[in-house]
């Protein structure tokens, strides 16, 4: 199913054109507009007109968070706020939050490129979808929200949290799509459980989760516990919020909604723009955006662009699905880390569940990783020697995956956090000592 035929099957050569036409634009709007892009580019020696060929986006210095931090909260806009209806903040941990403002041309641009992506998914008018993203600042809940709703399908604006009460609604609303972080969405199986509401029982057949990433093997974990096909999406505040890339019931990679962004990869370490099908930095340049545009903009999140066309139809390009943030690596006793490699091997693994924590430590000049991961039920927790070779055997695998040891600690089921929102299943003690 597609939202908007025309542009989501564009010959490549038609919306490079495109993309050409309107990158062209967005500098001059900025040169124009947004005093410290004017800086940047003229410090460059930089004009509209030196942007020939997509490829020469490279001239274009990049544009960071710290760059967003900077100017909190308005600097960047570049509209004044007569023309600007709506503003979302980024889940900012530390410090003053990212602002985003978006003008009326800017939301109703968010709410196509979000209806495109549930449509890709298989969602259609008929279908009644719960929005279990949090409302408010956040872009997940609102994002979502006005694309569904474009599209005449049925909205449970739910929100995040009251997690009983959102099984109590998929049974008696009758959802048939769920809207969450896909850690969320294994949650609220094991509250279903708890009521003794077998969650395939329940109407929902698709999830839409996006928000934080999650493994093949996540997926399949989640798709066979609520009986659904998941599908994921992409896209960060400082863009636009969701909407930037989603996948197709092909489940082979995230459509990028190109008219409106357009992606490179580079080297997280130097910048250098990497060959078409490497893996690194995803870097977003806005095409369309009126609130607040932004040039290059580094996003952290590990992927690589899939160029071949899909089965589906589609020929926007793809993104692989994110393998990480470039902040999320760790480098545990000199190796390269990223958590998903962790989750990927935890999913697999018998006799335990699927949530799990890692936890890294510095004994004196060593890094020492541990994983602690939930047992699937409790019948063997008083079996010393069945949980030791149950611990060996995921040690074993860790380290052949790895490269390193890594300690394992089985705990008790239900005993790790659980979130309504994007987990945070790392936990750096590094940082407490500033040692890092
Ligand atoms: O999480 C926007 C969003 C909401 C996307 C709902 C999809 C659905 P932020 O709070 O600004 O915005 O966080 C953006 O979340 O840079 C990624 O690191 C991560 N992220 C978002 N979607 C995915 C995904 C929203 N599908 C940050 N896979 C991004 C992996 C994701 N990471």
């Amino acid at each position: 199913m597609f939202w908007n035929k025309e542009i989501e099957t564009m010959p490549d050569e038609k919306i490079k054109e495109l993309q050409l036409n309107r990158l062209q634009q967005t500098v001059e709007y900025v040169f124009k507009n947004v005093p410290f892009y004017k800086k940047q580019l003229v410090d460059r020696d930089l004009k509209a007109e030196d942007i020939q060929k997509l490829e020469d986006t490279e001239k274009i210095p990049f544009t960071t968070k710290e760059d967003l931090r900077k100017n909190y909260p308005y600097g960047l806009f570049a509209q004044p706020m007569d023309n600007i209806v709506r503003i979302h903040s980024s889940s900012g941990t530390t410090g003053k939050p990212v602002v985003v403002g978006y003008t009326e041309q800017d939301l109703e641009n968010w709410t196509s490129c979000v209806s495109r992506l549930i449509a890709a998914a298989g969602g259609k008018k008929g279908d009644v979808a719960q929005v279990a993203f949090g409302y408010g600042m956040f872009t997940g809940g609102f994002g979502l929200h006005y694309g569904l709703e474009n599209m005449g399908i049925s909205v449970i604006p739910a929100s995040s949290g009251n997690s009983e009460r959102q099984i109590m609604m998929m049974e008696d609303f009758g959802t048939t799509i769920l809207i969450s972080t896909p850690s969320y969405a294994l949650f609220l199986s094991e509250v279903a459980e708890d009521m003794g509401i077998d969650p395939r029982d329940l109407d929902v057949e698709l999830g839409l989760f996006g928000g934080e990433g999650h493994t093949e093997e996540m997926r399949h974990e989640i798709e066979q516990r609520w009986d659904m096909m998941v599908t994921e999406n992409y896209g960060l505040s400082e863009v636009v919020g969701p909407g930037v890339s989603g996948e197709c019931s092909a489940q082979q990679g995230l459509h990028i909604n190109e008219d409106h962004f357009y992606p490179e990869i580079v080297d997280p370490d130097t910048g250098e723009t990497l060959p078409p099908g490497e893996r690194g930095e995803l870097v977003l340049t806005t095409l369309t955006k009126e609130g607040i545009p932004v040039l290059r903009y580094r996003t952290r999140d590990i992927t690589y662009l899939k160029p071949e066309p899909c089965s589906c139809g589609r020929t926007t390009r793809r993104m692989h699905k994110v393998m990480g943030r470039a902040d999320d690596m760790l480098i545990v006793k000199g190796v390269n880390v990223f958590p998903s490699q962790i989750e990927s091997v935890l999913v697999e693994m018998e006799h335990i569940g699927p949530h799990y924590q890692i936890v890294v430590h510095r004994d004196g000049y060593m890094d020492d990783l541990e994983v602690r991961v939930e047992m699937a039920s409790s019948d063997i927790l008083d079996q010393y020697r069945a949980l030791k070779e149950i611990e060996e055997k995921i040690r074993k695998k860790l380290r052949s995956v790895l490269n390193i040891d890594v300690e394992v600690k089985l705990v008790e089921p239900r005993t790790l956090d659980r979130t309504t929102g994007k987990a945070d299943r790392v936990i750096d003690l590094r940082d407490e000592t500033g040692e890092k």
